[in-house]
C-alpha cells in the first residue's frame, strides 16, 4: 500500500510540474526582428518593435548584430534612457548573438553606446508583464511546482486513504 502510495504521489508531481511548464512555454525574440540590432533609419523603430509585443518572465530576446559595432547596455533608469547615457550593465558587445531571458517583471532599458547609435534610435524600452517590478522577490516557477504538487498529493492520499 505505502508502495503504491508513493508512486502515485510521485507521478502526480512529475505530472503537475510538466503541466506547468506547458502553461508557461517561453517565446524567444530577436529584436527588430529581420533588421536586427543596428542603427534603424527610423529613430522610433525599436520602441515601436518592442510595444507590439508581450514580454512574459521566461521568455527571451536575441540581440543580432551581424554588421558594425554594437552594445547592448541595459541602464537602470527612464532618465538614463532618454539621455543615451553610456554605462548600464552591457548585455552584448561586438557583432555576435546575445541572448537575455528575462527572470521578473519590470521595465528594461536597452541601448547601444557605440558613437551616437542610441541618439538615432537604437535604444529599447522592454515591459516584462505589468512592467513593474517586484517590490519583494517574487515566488519563483520552482516554488508554485511545489505548491501544486503538494496540492495534488493531498488529493492523492485523500483518495487512497
Ligand atoms: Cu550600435
Amino acid at each position: 500500500m505505502a508502495g503504491r502510495l508513493s508512486f502515485t504521489v510521485g507521478f502526480l508531481i512529475v505530472a503537475s510540474v510538466g503541466l506547468l511548464h506547458g502553461a508557461c512555454a517561453a517565446s524567444t525574440y530577436t529584436v527588430g526582428d529581420d533588421l536586427g540590432w543596428t542603427v534603424p533609419t527610423n529613430s522610433s523603430y525599436y520602441e515601436e518593435w518592442a510595444s507590439q509585443k508581450t514580454f512574459q518572465i521566461g521568455d527571451s530576446i536575441l540581440f543580432n548584430s551581424t554588421t558594425g559595432n554594437h552594445t547592448a547596455n541595459k541602464v537602470g533608469t527612464r532618465e538614463e534612457y532618454d539621455n543615451c547615457t553610456k554605462m548600464g550593465v552591457i548585455v552584448k558587445v561586438g557583432p555576435a548573438v546575445l541572448k537575455n531571458t528575462f527572470d521578473r517583471n519590470g521595465t528594461l532599458y536597452y541601448l547601444c553606446s557605440e558613437g551616437t547609435h542610441c541618439e538615432q534610435g537604437q535604444k529599447m524600452i522592454v515591459k516584462v508583464g505589468d512592467g513593474i517590478a517586484p517590490s519583494f522577490a517574487a515566488p519563483s516557477l520552482a516554488a508554485a511546482a511545489a505548491l501544486s504538487a503538494l496540492l495534488f498529493s493531498t488529493v492523492a492520499i485523500f483518495f487512497l486513504d
